[in-house]
């Protein structure tokens, strides 16, 4: 700047001086409310994300650590090992039998010749070969809960290598809030899905929980086109089912024993143990436990048990009252998932 442009300046500086006074004072005042607004914008969205959107998922790609938790696990677990077949194969029957120590549903002791028949009809009994070369697998365990109603998790659910979903909840018509990707469906014949073609993959693994031997029963009455047994069900299970049977496993109880004895510390002495059976979703979560390097988890929980009125599940509207009547023991489970939580073996989407 010469001299003489320095002058102007002062000049045109001196000659506006008023007006300029006046109008900084309004453009600071106007600056302020702007900044106010965009301040208050700015709180409004970055509050309603928070809340609306948990933040641990985005991130999901680069999250996994090999190792992490089958380390953390290996504490919290006595006797941890990943070297249990994941699901029940004919071999273990076929030859010889496998010696287990508990029946139906804790291990298959009394089952095999029924085993032998059913694991025949299958032919399948492992992991897709996509999801067992992963070097890290991460996965997230999609319980039932209502709080994933408007949760918006579809797409980030459907991020995760492995999904895993529990007994008849629907994918259909609720892909926003639950995703539409489902890797793995654990439940029993009273938990089947009526229509499974619609909420599943075409290459969704069906994942048979087996509590008891007719649960094996039914399926091979089924795949064989037997006549139908209606006697001994607690819920009437749907007479046809249509599913290939090469996506058909069967969940070795092995993870049921773990769950009930390690996770939930129910007592070792049999009898007891039929009284507070897991339920599939803590089931679902030993299982992840044993077979991910991530584990999340999204819409656990129940409302509170004065709430008579909310509904438990994000698809149909029973209460907690359905729960009483089921032997399971959500209070138990509830604490053991806090703990499972809290040692940061498993992290969730939803807020309990
Ligand atoms: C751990 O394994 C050992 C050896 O097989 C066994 O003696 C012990 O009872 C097991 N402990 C638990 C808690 O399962
Ligand atoms: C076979 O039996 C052993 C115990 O002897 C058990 O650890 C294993 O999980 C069983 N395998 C299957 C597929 O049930
Ligand atoms: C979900 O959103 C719909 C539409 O915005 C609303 O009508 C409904 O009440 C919401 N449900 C819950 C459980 O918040
Ligand atoms: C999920 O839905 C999306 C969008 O509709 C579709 O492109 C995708 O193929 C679906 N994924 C599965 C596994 O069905
Ligand atoms: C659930 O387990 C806890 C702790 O073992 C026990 O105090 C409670 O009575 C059990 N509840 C039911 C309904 O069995
Ligand atoms: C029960 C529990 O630990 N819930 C947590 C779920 O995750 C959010 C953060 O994503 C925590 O704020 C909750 O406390």
């Amino acid at each position: 700047m010469d001299a003489q442009s320095v002058n102007n300046e002062i000049c045109h500086k001196e000659r506006v001086s008023p007006t300029n006074k006046m109008i900084s004072k309004k453009g600071w005042k106007a600056g302020a409310l702007l900044l106010i607004v965009t301040f208050c914008f700015g709180m409004f969205w970055y509050l309603h994300v928070e809340t609306y959107l948990p933040r641990t998922y985005e991130p999901v790609r680069e999250m996994c650590s090999v190792g992490d938790v089958p380390s953390k696990a290996a504490i919290f677990i006595s006797n941890y090992s990943r070297d249990h077949p994941v699901f029940l194969q004919l071999s273990d029957y076929f030859w010889v039998k496998n010696q287990s120590f508990y029946e139906l549903p804790y291990g298959t002791k009394g089952s095999e010749d029924l085993l032998m028949k059913f694991l025949a009809l299958t032919n399948r009994y492992h992991v897709p070969p996509e999801i067992e070369r992963l070097s890290c697998r991460r996965c997230v365990v999609v319980g039932n809960g209502h709080r994933l109603r408007n949760s918006s998790l579809g797409e980030v659910i459907n991020k995760y290598d492995v999904v895993i979903r529990l007994n008849n909840a629907p994918v259909h018509k609720y892909e926003r809030d639950v995703g539409n990707k489902t890797t793995m469906r654990f439940f029993y014949p009273e938990s089947a899905d009526f229509d499974p073609n619609l909420d599943n993959n075409p290459d969704s693994l069906m994942v048979l929980v087996p509590f008891k031997p007719l649960d094996i029963q039914w399926m091979k009455i089924i795949l064989n086109n037997e006549k139908r047994v209606r006697k001994g069900f607690w819920k009437m299970p749907p007479i046809i089912w249509e599913v290939e049977p090469q996506n058909i496993r069967i969940l070795n109880p092995y993870y049921m024993e773990v769950t009930a004895t390690k996770i939930l510390g129910i007592d070792q002495d049999q009898k007891k143990k039929m009284k507070a059976k897991p339920t599939t979703g803590m089931l679902a979560i030993t299982f992840a436990l044993h077979f991910c390097d991530l584990v999340h988890i999204a819409g656990f929980g129940y409302p509170a048990s004065s709430n008579k009125k909310q509904p438990i599940h994000y698809y149909e509207k029973v209460t907690l009252k359905s729960m009483a009547v089921s032997g399971h023991n959500i209070t138990l489970e509830a604490v053991a998932i806090n703990q499972l939580l809290q040692h940061r073996l498993i992290q969730n989407l939803t807020y309990f």
